[in-house]
């Protein structure tokens, strides 16, 4: 008896993604000791913070190809692009990083609406919003770097950045959640 509720295509996309978010892991864990070792320690942490949500992402995707009775390919990972120049190059790596996730994972979505999988659709629409809030995210630290200088920032509102991003929280605001008395 057949127990295996994934196609063969929607395994291998699972699985991609799976290893993708691994990547995007390693990303910002290399960034963050970059960024700390620049000196840089509230920004290295923000990525660190996130280096495992991108695991917890990970993990998602395989416990869901695991409980949908699917086979987990667990692969080597590709390693993390080159460092950072400067803070402002950074974010805006953080944010492209980002935008192609959104990509990768609206291409898991689309097959799963071909197939009418609606369990795998109704999955990754978690991913979906997250990758909302994750470019937000980015966008807040692209337009907090601007308004720092960008790559002219000084000492100064580089230090209060940093500062800031010690605390700064992990999830963004989404419009869905905005209301008059709260905008
Ligand atoms: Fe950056 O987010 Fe995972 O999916």
């Amino acid at each position: 008896m057949n127990t295996n509720r994934l196609s063969e295509t929607l395994t291998a996309a699972l699985n991609e993604q799976m290893t993708k978010e691994a990547h995007a892991s390693q990303i910002y864990l290399s960034y963050g000791a970059w960024a700390d070792s620049q000196g840089f320690g509230g920004i290295a942490n923000f990525l660190f913070r996130h280096a495992n949500e991108e695991r917890n992402h990970m993990m998602k995707i395989l416990e869901y190809i695991l409980k949908r009775g699917g086979k987990v390919n667990v692969t080597a990972i590709p390693a993390p692009p080159a460092n950072p120049v400067n803070v402002q190059k950074c974010f805006e790596k953080v944010f492209q990083h980002e935008v192609d996730n959104t990509t990768a994972i609206y291409k898991v979505v689309k097959m799963s609406l071909v197939q009418e999988d609606w369990a795998t659709w109704n999955f990754m629409q978690w991913f979906v919003k997250e990758q909302t809030e994750e470019e937000t995210l980015a966008l807040d630290l692209l337009d907090k770097i601007k308004i720092a200088g960008g790559e002219k920032a000084d000492s100064n509102s580089i230090y209060s950045l940093d500062r800031d991003l010690k605390s700064t929280p992990d999830d963004a605001t989404l419009a869905q959640d905005a209301t008059t008395e709260n905008p």
